[in-house]
């Protein structure tokens, strides 16, 4: 039968009734960031409701780590988390069914994989929005490594050039962008900024050119570690306009045995959703 899914992101909370592929129906609402994590779980409750007794079981895809059902955050400037909320036994409470959870760029990862970009293929799926997400499949599985960390390419460490090092999601993500945007005094969101790089302003383009940059070793130091067929981007910032094709663009010069892959993510903001659905499917049977 169908299936609830969740995905929680540190911008949007999507909830879908999937059966197998497809998305019967589906509510969203902004994330209630400030709120605190009651009120998020509490958010998919409701958005739910309407839907109960036609679900036997659900999935939830959620920014940060799952472990042992509990929930934590690796940079709580993507979601404040509480460390270690019980996740899965606060929505079973609230859903009265059986709760799977697992890490949002993961599960979109293998919906790509299963239904999308990178169908049957060794593949890294990248998502660039609130923060940067990803999710490594290779030989037919999701790597989730020791904890669930594997595949946390934002987390990984990027040189600052001022001598230390900081996160790659704090200099290339969308909140990243808007952060370096309002300090160049244009604030701006992501869309808007690709915008002015496309019209010629030299702050933006200075802007974005740094942050693809970093982007591109990213793609290049990743395809020497896991040789993928394929990366797959997604995400709000990641399927702007321009984004693909600047990364593109940039490792146009590799030669083609080390040269990534890229494609934009073929199910978009769904990518999440039916992947967590169908790893709660395949669990199941
Ligand atoms: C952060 C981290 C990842 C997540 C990624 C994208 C937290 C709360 N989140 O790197 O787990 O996959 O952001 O998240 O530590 P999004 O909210 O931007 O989709």
């Amino acid at each position: 039968g169908p299936v609830l899914a969740i995905d929680v992101g540190g911008t949007k909370t999507l909830v879908a009734l999937v059966k197998g592929r497809r998305i019967l129906d589906q509510r969203r609402a902004a994330t209630p960031r400030e709120a605190g994590a009651d009120a998020w779980l509490d958010l998919i409750g409701d958005l739910a409701a309407e839907w109960r007794g036609s679900f036997g079981a659900a999935g939830a895809a959620v920014t940060g780590i799952v472990r042992d059902g509990r929930w934590h955050a690796l940079n709580p400037a993507t979601l404040p988390v509480p460390d270690g909320l019980p996740l899965v036994a606060g929505l079973s409470d609230r859903l009265g069914v059986p709760v799977q959870a697992v890490n949002d760029a993961q599960a979109a990862a293998w919906g790509e994989y299963r239904f999308g970009a990178g169908q049957g293929i060794d593949m890294i799926f990248l998502t660039v929005s609130t923060g940067i997400g990803g999710g490594v499949i290779s030989n037919g599985r999701l790597l989730s490594g020791r904890s669930g960390l594997a595949g946390h390419v934002g987390q990984m460490l990027v040189e600052t050039g001022k001598g230390d090092a900081a996160r790659l999601e704090d200099f290339a993500s969308g909140s990243a962008l808007a952060r370096f945007a309002a300090t160049a005094g244009h604030p701006a969101d992501a869309p808007t900024i690709f915008a002015a790089g496309r019209a010629g302003e030299d702050w933006a383009r200075e802007l974005l050119e740094a942050a693809l940059t970093r982007m591109a070793h990213t793609l290049r130091s990743l395809q020497m570690l896991f040789d993928p067929a394929r990366f797959v981007i997604g995400g709000g910032v990641g399927l702007a306009e321009g984004y693909i094709d600047g990364l593109r663009s940039m490792l146009g010069d590799l030669p083609a045995l080390t040269r990534p892959e890229i494609r934009p993510a073929a199910l978009g903001a769904e990518a999440g959703l039916l992947g967590i659905a169908d790893l709660v499917s395949t669990a199941q049977s």
